[in-house]
């Protein structure tokens, strides 16, 4: 039995500069190989693809089962390429999964019906059991099957939505096989901030214990931290750096020295194992304390992303980041003389948000001086705490996912793949997310302290240049210079388009199916 999981472009046609290894898919991938399925991984986001090459792709692999994984900017995307491929193959199943699925659960299937099945939470167990069931009995009457599947959504017979119980998270990740990177083509995966031409990437533990309220990594993982074994990780290192030949190493963890203690016993565990790679991560400003941060450099972590989020200690009240400004200056002053590169994010547009909460982001930012830095518009995503917030405010549009159109004139590409989704911001009344992102990032790149910061970086890294060089091409229509140029008719938007036309997406307009009752014949045992 064939399965083909693919990553859904962001912005469909759209060939990013920047990637990373799409790891859910990856993670499934491998659980699924090592019980014999043969696995076939389209990440249709690296390449670029349009909805209908996607679309074509997926259905050259000929597969038995399709899986598309999702986040919330992904499912306009993935729902447009399923439903061409349904409209070809309609015997062939499809199942969703992903972000998006883990926190609306069944919400999804009031949107459309060319898909057959979704999974929330830890994906490997629940489509193992799928894949076996239909290896087994076939692909169709499996409904009796599908009740006993933790972490599974189908339809029933009668049309219902049947949101089955959570699967408890794996709690050790050791049990999981190590990713097969052969399924894709790991040279296509880089990002700015590293050295060397690419970079792989891998993730040593699951969940997270804080409670920020932008965000939906204690949702999807949980809130209690689950590890790979030092030893199991390591031995991983050394295959992947003998068989790729890759050094550059960007360890996805949601927050990596959550847990000092591990983080200490695995930076020592490298400088053992005498690998010599060069490693990013992300973490909190709060949980770098000075011994573990040398220990960090000296066994070769080289850029650390921190979240700062906001300026403004009022603002990080707010979304409960739980930092102090002091601990942010700290932190990035230590890596600055540890030769640690940084990168900071910040959100624009978080609940409370004024033009002076943002005029002094704008200014800490420069403060802290950060190697790159990022702003971002903050967006309710489903299932967190800011969006049921804004809901009672009125600050977000209840489901505003099902109405991501993109649309060019207004926002580009590079804001799109990095979150910006215009119907997901929190309409603040006096304030424009937008025009402090742009602000904020005008003011802090074309500052003679960046530009020296970078020049005298460049000059003793000079692949730099290429970094600087695609990062400018894609910036650029983000301040809308190519707006000076001849317009270009507005091209619609190809997702719209199909969904629009496609039979099976009755409910357009996404109000509650009074055809489809949802019945939640489980509750969450995160
Ligand atoms: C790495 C990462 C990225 C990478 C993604 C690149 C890549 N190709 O992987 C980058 C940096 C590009 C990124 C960007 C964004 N990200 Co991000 N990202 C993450 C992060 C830190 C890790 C994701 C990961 O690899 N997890 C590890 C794997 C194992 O987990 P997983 O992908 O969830 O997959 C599991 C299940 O979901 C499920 N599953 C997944 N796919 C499928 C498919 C099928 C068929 C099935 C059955 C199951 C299944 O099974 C998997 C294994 O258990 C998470 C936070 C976190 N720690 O989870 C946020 C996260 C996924 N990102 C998030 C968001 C919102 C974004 C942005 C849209 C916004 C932003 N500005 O941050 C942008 C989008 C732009 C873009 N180009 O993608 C949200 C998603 C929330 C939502 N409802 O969509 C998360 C949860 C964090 C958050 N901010 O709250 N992100
Ligand atoms: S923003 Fe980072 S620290 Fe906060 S909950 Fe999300 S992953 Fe955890």
């Amino acid at each position: 039995m064939k399965i083909t999981l693919c990553y859904p472009a962001l912005v469909p046609g759209h060939k990013a500069k920047y990637g990373l290894q799409p790891l859910g898919v990856l993670y499934i991938a491998a659980v699924l190989k090592r019980d014999g399925f043969e696995v076939e991984i389209i990440d249709a986001d690296i390449d670029g693809l349009s909805v209908q090459e996607a679309a074509q792709r997926v259905l050259d692999t000929k597969p038995d089962l399709v899986g598309f994984s999702m986040m919330t900017p992904q499912l306009l995307t993935a729902l447009a390429v399923s439903s061409l491929v349904k409209q070809i193959r309609p015997d062939l199943p499809i199942v969703l999964g992903g972000a998006h699925v883990d926190s609306t659960k069944g919400d999804v299937f009031d949107m459309a019906d060319c898909f057959d099945l979704a999974v929330h939470g830890e994906g490997e167990g629940t489509l193992l059991d799928v894949c076996q069931t239909m290896r087994s009995h076939g692909t169709h009457d499996l409904e009796q099957y599908w009740a006993d599947i933790p972490g599974l959504i189908y339809r029933n017979r009668q049309g219902s939505v049947m949101v089955n119980h959570a699967r408890t998270f794996t709690r050790d990740l050791d049990e999981f096989p190590s990713v097969d990177y052969d399924l894709i083509d790991i040279t296509k995966y880089s990002i700015p901030t590293m050295a060397g031409r690419y970079v792989l990437s891998m993730m040593l533990s699951r969940g997270c214990p804080f409670k920020c309220t932008f965000c939906d990594a204690p949702i999807t993982m949980g809130k209690k931290l689950r590890f790979w074994s030092i030893d199991r990780v390591i031995e991983d290192i050394r295959t992947y750096k003998k068989k790729y030949g890759v050094t550059n190493f960007v360890f996805k963890d949601s927050t990596f020295t959550a847990n000092k203690k591990w983080a200490f016993k695995f930076c020592q565990a490298l400088l053992d194992a005498d690998l010599n790679i060069k490693w990013r991560c992300n973490t909190r400003a709060n949980l770098v304390p000075p011994e573990l941060l040398n220990l960090m450099a000296q066994a070769g972590c080289y850029v650390i992303n921190f979240g700062v989020e906001s300026g403004h200690p009022e603002i990080l009240k707010r979304i409960k980041k739980e930092v102090d400004l002091d601990q942010v200056v700290d932190a990035f002053e230590r890596c600055r003389k540890l030769g640690i590169r940084t990168y900071a994010t910040f959100l624009m547009g978080n609940p409370g948000e004024t033009n002076e909460t943002a005029r002094a982001t704008i200014d800490f930012a420069k403060k802290v001086r950060p190697s790159l830095c990022m702003f971002f518009v903050s967006t309710a995503y489903p299932g967190t705490p800011m969006y049921l917030d804004a809901l009672v405010d009125g600050t977000v549009q209840e489901r505003w996912w099902a109405k991501q159109e993109f649309n060019q004139s207004k926002n580009s590409a590079f804001q799109v793949r990095w979150g910006w989704t215009d119907a997901g911001a929190l309409r603040i009344p006096g304030f424009d997310s937008e025009l402090w992102q742009r602000k904020a990032t005008r003011e802090w790149y074309f500052r003679p302290r960046f530009i020296w910061d970078t020049f005298s970086f460049t000059v003793r890294n000079p692949y730099f240049l290429r970094h600087l060089w695609n990062l400018g091409t894609e910036v650029i229509p983000f301040y809308k210079l190519r707006n000076l140029l001849p317009k270009r008719a507005l091209k619609p938007d190809e997702r719209l388009q199909i969904l629009e036309k496609c039979p099976s997406a009755l409910n357009w307009d996404y109000q509650p199916r009074p055809d489809l009752p949802r019945t939640e014949v489980g509750t969450d045992v995160h």
